[in-house]
């Protein structure tokens, strides 16, 4: 199929359907139709999602689905779930989707029933988390674990932190759980401080199980554990591994009786419901772990099977093409009105920049258009004395998901419609923003001085038209989470089928962590490095000589 995206008969119809729709106010849409939110919004279980506050007519739908026609996104989907393998430059299958299938369901692929193999590592995950969580796993002097530290990075750090962090109120209160990624030594040192050798648990969560920053983390811990024991055999009691990479994690000094294996038909950031999601299991539970797959596995089955106008997952990746190919969208902005999804927006950046973050087609041809936006955000409403500003009057068309729950986990109801109220405050006022004539009448019943009021007038006007999606679900718990996280998952899948790239490779992070390797060769030594630009040499040269000592 010779596809290229902008060269799409849907791309030429949408150019031109850009044109007569990009001056129209949604508030006029509003206006005009009453029943816009029923027509723009789908319930999915537990999840309302309404998109009527986007800049789109039905017309646009039709068109938008007519290029998911074009870029065969449904084949692409079957190709996904029937295990195709789509990551082509890794010659990979992508089935983060199958960690979530019910034991019943087979999945078999080059005649091994995945299934099988899924469900008896989670027994093991199961087996391992009733034990620590219970005080039948000991430390090495006989003591029950208090504090497990999971060491990962990236994929291996993001989502579990996230969901550990989100459902924190379904956590244990006798087993603590944190998160070590980088490798600058205060991140462990900070955490370990309070820790007591005796009663922490290391996980190492690494899918190759070499990368740099984990495996030096991994070697530090080893050594505060050993050292205190000062006997080699506490770290069968002290550490377990996660990983791909057998034999990594037996050179490790791992026994793979401590070793939770998924597959490398997952990748690194959707890998948190593979054994990489076992700090999330020690956190709630695997009772609430298993929930929290079940939800993405609803998910799935909606991706699956519903037709693409119900479909959310479409509907949001369809319409992030809709605003960074033809309104020029940089960037998108997620917006939790949810203390407890703190890390949402840091696991959907990686989420979404480092699957779609690409320039190359999957048939190795250079895009003529945009790909990824920047993902940023924070919660609300913390957000709205910060940087909301610049969503409503600044130069930017700034997309924004708008996420909140009818229910709040911490039972305390008035407070909580305090924060929904400008959870849909915000919505609205970005859509409606505030005219010319508006601001003007405002400032009449407060001024009779003309001067003073044509002074002020331009800087209190909101050109409003600004669009998000909102997503509100009925209460946070295991289940709504991962559903939540399933239906981003989609959407990036849906981006990257229309821009016709590969959303599951990453080589953009490689020449980066290469040159890493090579300059620390360069570091602390006696002789000026010259090998590089003047700028590199600079800073390496200033760094060894300021280390000396010398000026
Ligand atoms: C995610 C990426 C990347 C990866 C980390 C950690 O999709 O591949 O973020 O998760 O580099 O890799 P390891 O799990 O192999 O240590």
């Amino acid at each position: 199929m010779d596809y290229f995206f902008s060269k799409t008969l849907a791309y030429k119809n949408l150019c031109k359907h850009y044109t007569e729709i990009k001056d129209i106010p949604m508030r006029d849409m509003f206006l005009q139709d009453k029943d816009r939110f029923k027509k723009f919004s789908i319930k999915l279980g537990p999840i309302l999602f309404d998109y009527s506050k986007n800049r789109i007519t039905q017309k646009t739908i039709k068109l938008l689905l007519e290029l998911a026609d074009e870029a065969c996104l449904k084949e692409k989907i079957n190709g996904m779930f029937s295990g195709e393998i789509i990551n082509t430059t890794e010659k990979r299958r992508v089935m983060h989707w199958a960690l979530r299938s019910p034991e019943n369901e087979q999945i078999v692929i080059d005649g091994t029933d995945w299934s099988k193999e899924i469900h008896s590592v989670l027994k093991r995950i199961e087996r391992f988390v009733g034990d620590v969580r219970s005080g039948t796993w000991k430390g090495f002097t006989g003591k029950k674990i208090t504090d497990v530290v999971n060491l990962g990075i990236g994929g291996s750090d993001l989502g579990p932190k996230m969901v550990v962090r989100a459902l924190d109120f379904l956590a244990s209160d006798d087993l603590k759980v944190h998160f070590v990624s980088n490798v600058d030594p205060a991140h462990l040192n900070k955490t370990i401080k309070h820790l007591s050798p005796e009663t922490t648990l290391f996980i190492i969560s690494s899918k190759s199980f070499t990368t740099q920053e984990t495996m030096e983390n991994a070697k530090r811990a080893r050594t505060w554990i050993v050292e205190k024991f000062g006997d080699d055999r506490c770290v069968e009691r002290h550490f377990v591994a996660i990983s791909t990479n057998k034999e990594g994690v037996i050179n490790f000094g791992i026994d793979p009786k401590n070793m939770f294996e998924f597959w490398d038909f997952v990748g690194g950031r959707y890998s948190l419901w593979s054994a990489i999601g076992t700090s999330i299991a020690l956190s709630i539970g695997f009772d609430n772990f298993k929930e929290l797959l079940k939800g993405a596995h609803m998910v799935d089955n909606h991706f699956k099977n519903a037709d693409f106008k119900e479909n959310i997952p479409v509907i949001m990746g369809l319409l992030d093409v809709w605003y960074v190919n033809f309104f020029g969208a940089k960037s998108i902005a997620i917006l939790p009105y949810s203390q407890c999804l703190e890390e949402f927006p840091n696991h959907l950046q990686q989420l979404i920049m480092e699957s779609n973050g690409k320039r190359i087609t999957t048939d190795g041809r250079e895009v003529d258009f945009h790909t990824s936006p920047v993902v940023w955000g924070r919660v609300g409403t913390d957000g709205q004395h910060s940087f909301y500003q610049l969503l409503h009057q600044g130069t930017q068309i700034i997309p924004c998901d708008f996420i909140g729950f009818v229910k709040n986990p911490y039972n305390t109801e008035d407070q909580h419609d305090i924060f929904m109220a400008n959870f849909f405050a915000q919505t609205r006022a970005l859509m409606q923003g505030k005219d010319e004539k508006e601001v003007l009448d405002e400032l009449k019943k407060n001024s009779k001085d003309a001067q003073k009021i044509n002074n002020i007038l331009p800087h209190k006007i909101f050109p409003g038209n600004r669009p998000s999606n909102s997503i509100l679900i009925d209460e946070l718990n295991p289940f709504t989470l991962g559903a939540l996280i399933a239906l981003y998952e989609h959407r990036v899948f849906v981006q990257g089928c229309i821009w016709n790239i590969n959303s599951f490779d990453q080589w953009g992070v490689e020449l980066g962590k290469r040159l890493a390797k090579d300059i620390i060769d360069k570091l602390n030594k006696d002789v000026m490095c010259e090998v590089y630009d003047s700028s590199t040499n600079g800073l390496i040269n200033y760094y060894n000589k300021t280390k000396r000592g010398e000026r």
